[in-house]
């Protein structure tokens, strides 16, 4: 390529870059009366700055060529700082390492913009093989904790095997979210953890999190479940016993297992509680997200439980790295009581869908448990559809 080539070549790039970065999105008018969608995902791999993939020098890249690529972004956690809507991105690199970028947008919903560097987190002694889908949480001791999963080989597992790994929670904190301070990694008898989720609050006077306990790195074995322990002191965590608040359960949408979201959203009738539930198919693993409310003071007890889904995978949503995948680790509530629910899907691209805490308390109030029968579903149906023919009727409405 010559040198005006290469200038020419560069400038479309970048003013296709900006055009991306500053399309306006498109709050979509179908909706299930819970949440409205997006046309566009707010962030994609496109969306990472070309300063953090391309060489932009023509010395040393002639060719102008792609150096070190990004595979995708998703899994954000999300926070409102400085009066700006922040996500702490899952950005992973062609390379299939992951580490976290702040992206930071004036209304949460589209003109995402990277910050120029991505966050570096410091190693323990123990260095991270991988590290992913960072909860932001501010908690009342005035620090902003970024917990995530910090994943490395298997030292146990036979030479041949390499893809062994053990999975568990380390703990950052900042205060400006430039600078980290890493603290050691949760210490529980689980051998593997991740979802793990910082309470906001101490619950009787205690740092309290929420774990996701598994036998196997995949296999949830004799774990599973969304647990709950204490940790006396944050600079050297230990939970020693967990308890389980969510069970995975036979037939429903957390059959195989589950795993908390983003630290929950506290209201006057409750913890709101975002998490995911997995389900195996023909087609392998489909990941969904569900709700449920907990007791104000006694974070760790379900006071509401709806059935089914919450938002599931739609459209190009379930295509990508690892398809038919939703999975949300960061939602904002604003102080009008809308709510921002971000969600990567199938491991690629990163979403937002909007509600209100009041349309999401209604949701968990009133949608009926999953009746764990046809036969008491069908039930459930039947009652909704007797009380609507009446009214209907009443109001001489057209079927
Ligand atoms: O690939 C789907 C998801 O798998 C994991 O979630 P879980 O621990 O519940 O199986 C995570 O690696 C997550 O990042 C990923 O989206």
């Amino acid at each position: 390529m010559t040198r005006k080539q290469f200038n020419e070549r560069l400038k479309v790039l970048l003013s296709e870059h900006n055009k991306l970065i500053k399309r306006k999105n498109v709050k979509l008018k179908k909706t299930n009366g819970i949440f409205y969608r997006y046309k566009y995902p707010i962030l994609t791999a496109e969306h990472t700055p070309l300063f953090w993939r391309y060489d932009l020098n023509y010395e040393t890249n002639p060719n102008l060529m792609e150096r070190l690529g990004i595979n995708a972004t998703f899994n954000s956690g999300a926070i409102e700082f400085n009066g700006k809507i922040i996500l702490a991105v899952r950005v992973e690199g062609v390379d299939r390492k992951s580490f976290f970028a702040i992206a930071e947008s004036p209304n949460g919903i589209d003109n995402f913009k990277f910050w120029d560097y991505p966050i570096i987190i410091p190693e323990t002694d123990d260095p991270d093989t991988n590290i992913y889908d960072m909860r932001l949480v501010k908690h009342e001791d005035g620090w902003i904790y970024g917990i995530f999963c910090t994943e490395r080989k298997d030292k146990n597992a036979p030479a041949t095997d390499t893809s062994a790994a053990i999975a568990q929670a380390g703990i950052a904190r900042t205060k400006d979210l430039i600078n980290w301070e890493r603290l050691p990694d949760l210490k529980t008898k689980s051998p593997q953890q991740r979802n793990v989720v910082l309470h906001p609050e101490f619950v009787n006077g205690k740092y309290a999190f929420y774990t996701r306990p598994q036998d196997g790195f995949i296999e949830t074995g004799t774990g599973g479940g969304i647990g709950w322990g204490y940790v006396d002191n944050i600079e050297n965590p230990i939970i020693e016993e967990e308890i389980i608040i969510d069970e995975k359960v036979y037939h429903t949408i957390k059959e195989v297992k589950n795993g908390l979201g983003p630290a929950p959203i506290k209201t006057k009738q409750g913890w709101l509680q975002l998490a995911h539930g997995v389900r195996n198919t023909a087609a392998g693993l489909r990941y969904v997200l569900y709700m449920f409310l907990t007791d104000l003071k006694e974070p760790y007890k379900v006071i509401a439980r709806p059935g089914g889904y919450f938002l599931a995978p739609e459209g190009e949503e379930r295509i990508g790295d690892v398809s038919n995948v939703v999975f949300s680790n960061g939602w904002v509530v604003k102080k009008n009581g809308e709510v921002l629910i971000y969600y990567g899907s199938s491991d690629t691209r990163m979403h937002v869908v909007t509600s209100t805490v009041d349309k999401l308390l209604d949701y968990v109030l009133n949608t009926p448990e999953d009746g764990l029968r046809s036969y008491v579903c069908v039930q459930q149906r039947v009652e909704l559809i007797k009380k609507n023919l009446e009214l209907i009727k009443k109001l001489k409405l057209k079927k």
